[in-house]
């Protein structure tokens, strides 16, 4: 029997057939493009709509989040798909991609399976769906910016009652997000208790921003490999494609350089609290299959302590009071003095680049204490016997020696240059960076406020940006002090609505849009760990997602109930995401923000 349904009209009585819907007392209409709860009565119960079909043809965009940049056409149709009958196919055979489209095809499918709800067993029946995916270029897995994500997606029903989803993209990134998307218009109708999907959808979409990431500190706390992973997966479900490592810092060491094996011993908070190369590679198997680039990041010279102690390397490490050496306790520096640095550094950077394999690279460089190296007697006669001034100047100086030393090893270990971002810090200042950070090595990451006029002297001179303005993008914003009493420095709270409106466009004014390579929210883990990190992450995250993926011109307003409904797309992978609204609200849409339409 064919179940073909249109908006208002099924046009065969699936309904009539099935207890569950006789059961329901609750439907879902459309009213001025919103959702709204309505009571199933002997009239219109042969026509009722679902909440999850509502939201497809309803809604904005189709409810898909983030929404799509070019066309969307999603006609009026659904059918029943079986769920027991998906497939995902590509032409190509043995192409290097091909493991990792067969990973991801897994993932699709597991997707799929999380939208049965537990209490049921769906009805039996219902379409194939066959993916049908069409990479033109399948002989890398590599990130690369500015690469062409783009993608379209094409839902048919084929001759024989199959559903046919063709996906075209240029690579593995683009047919990817192509799946994410389809995964998002399939849904579960509780009405008739079956999975459907469009039988009839054109969609052509491409992100704005090539660098759309998120940023975890695994040193302050350390991350299980699982809770990575899981914000890996969040990622995927939003179209997010870097994960910055912040793997070390001054509080633990949990990194196992192969080279350097020491560093973890000594550094880690235990024995358990490690990446073992296994677990590297894990989790950027895990990334590939989703689309999402680990980046690791080595903070240096400031950012760096526990491990270190045996080395020799290090400059005020853990000294009191902390205050006058660093921005936070334990105090540590790398003293630029020490060849053996240069030497260490290079051993970590070896490690790193036969591990992750890098097409760009961070080098932190942040909070570099001019006092701490000052407060080492051999750095200030080191300085005087080559006649730099203890002063700003000198010590910029004194950087430049660690950074271009830093620099060279890492790109004999690369075998080639990589573009290298850093921090915005002193030396990413007007007096000393284009003296001292060339822009086209040097991506400079911004953690200052959105309007420090630092932003635009940046762009001016031709440097790429990515944003992490700590007034929007630092999640770790708005709770309890931890060197104080009162909330933590950079509070309060940041709302998914002003992450959403935070506009890297905006920010950097249209001239300079270009340069603009994206954004990273930012999870620093002085006060999270895998207890509430997905709820600190998520659905703040997602909001930055659209903001990068689409740059609206719309505000959140344009954005709240699909904001929702992403979140509780992101609640079915397990995502322990926080809750932004009533469910009454979704149940209700447009009904609950003030002067919203319906209100
Ligand atoms: O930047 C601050 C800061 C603080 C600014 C203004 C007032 C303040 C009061 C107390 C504590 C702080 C403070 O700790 N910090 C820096 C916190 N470190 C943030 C980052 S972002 N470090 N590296 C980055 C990249």
């Amino acid at each position: 029997m064919i179940t073909r349904i249109a908006l208002g009209v099924i046009i065969a009585g699936v309904c009539l057939s099935t207890v569950r819907c006789n059961d329901s007392e609750w439907a879902y209409e459309c009213i001025k493009g919103y959702c709204q709860k309505v009571r199933l009565t002997e009239d219109n119960r042969d026509n009722a709509v679902s909440l999850g079909a509502c939201r497809i043809f309803c809604s904005k965009y189709a409810s898909l989040w983030p929404k799509p940049t070019g066309r969307v056409e999603v006609k009026r149709s659904l059918l029943q798909v079986n769920y027991n009958s998906i497939d995902v196919l590509t032409h190509k055979g043995d192409s290097p991609i091909r493991s990792i489209i067969n990973g991801a095809a897994k993932r699709f499918k597991h997707n799929i399976e999380l939208l049965k709800p537990k209490k049921s067993t769906l009805k039996a029946g219902g379409r194939s769906l066959i993916v049908m995916l069409e990479i033109e270029d399948s002989s890398s897995v590599k990130f690369l910016y500015n690469q062409d994500e783009s993608y379209s997606l094409n839902v048919t029903q084929t001759s024989d009652g199959r559903i046919n989803a063709q996906i075209k993209s240029r690579n593995l990134f683009g047919g990817r997000h192509a799946m994410e998307t389809l995964n998002q218009l399939i849904f579960y109708d509780d009405l008739r208790d079956e999975l459907q999907m469009p039988d009839d959808v054109y969609i052509e979409d491409a992100p704005i921003y090539p660098h759309r990431g998120i940023l975890l500190d695994t040193s302050r706390n350390y991350v299980s490999t699982d809770v990575i992973k899981q914000t890996i997966e969040g990622m995927a479900a939003s179209k997010l494609n870097v994960f910055h490592w912040h793997i070390t810092d001054s509080h633990s060491f949990p990194y196992v350089s192969k080279s350097m094996p020491q560093l973890s011993k000594l550094g880690a908070y235990s024995r358990e609290k490690i990446y073992t190369p296994e677990d590297v590679a894990e989790i950027i198997e895990f990334g590939k299959e989703r689309g999402v680039m680990i980046l690791p990041e080595f903070d240096a010279p400031a950012h760096v302590g526990e491990g270190w102690q045996d080395t020799g390397l290090l400059a005020c490490f853990n000294k009191k009071p902390w205050q006058s050496y660093c921005v936070e306790p334990p105090c540590g520096q790398l003293d630029p003095t020490k060849p053996g640095v240069y030497d260490a550094l290079e051993k970590i950077y070896k490690d790193m680049v036969e591990q992750f394999d890098p097409t760009v690279f961070h080098m932190g460089g942040d909070e570099v204490n001019e006092n701490c190296w000052k407060s080492e007697d051999n750095i200030v006669s080191w300085m005087t016997e080559r006649n730099m001034t203890i002063d700003d100047p000198g010590f910029m100086k004194l950087w430049d020696h660690f950074q271009s030393q830093a620099l060279d090893r890492f790109t004999k270990q690369r075998g080639h240059k990589l573009p290298i971002i850093m921090w915005t810090s002193k030396l990413t200042s007007k007096d000393y960076l284009t003296k001292y950070l060339k822009n086209d090595t040097y991506i400079i990451q911004i953690w200052t406020l959105g309007n420090d006029p630092q932003i635009k002297e940046l762009l001016k001179n031709g440097y790429r940006t990515i944003l992490s303005n700590y007034d929007a993008l630092y999640f770790d914003c708005g709770f309890a002090g931890w060197v104080t009493d009162g909330n933590n420095w950079c509070s309060p709270y940041i709302g998914w609505q002003k992450v959403y409106e935070n506009s890297p466009a905006k920010i950097a004014g249209n001239k300079y849009k270009n340069l603009m390579m994206g954004a990273e929210a930012t999870l620093w883990t002085e006060q999270a760990d895998d207890t509430v990190i997905d709820s600190r992450l998520w659905p703040r995250a997602a909001a930055m997602a659209e903001r990068l993926w689409s740059e609206p011109e719309s505000t959140w307003k344009d954005a709240e109930e699909r904001m929702e409904i992403h979140r509780e797309r992101l609640v079915r992978l397990n995502i322990k995401s926080d809750a932004i609204q009533p469910q009454w609200c979704q149940q209700h849409q447009g009904s609950c923000p003030l002067d919203g339409v319906l209100n």
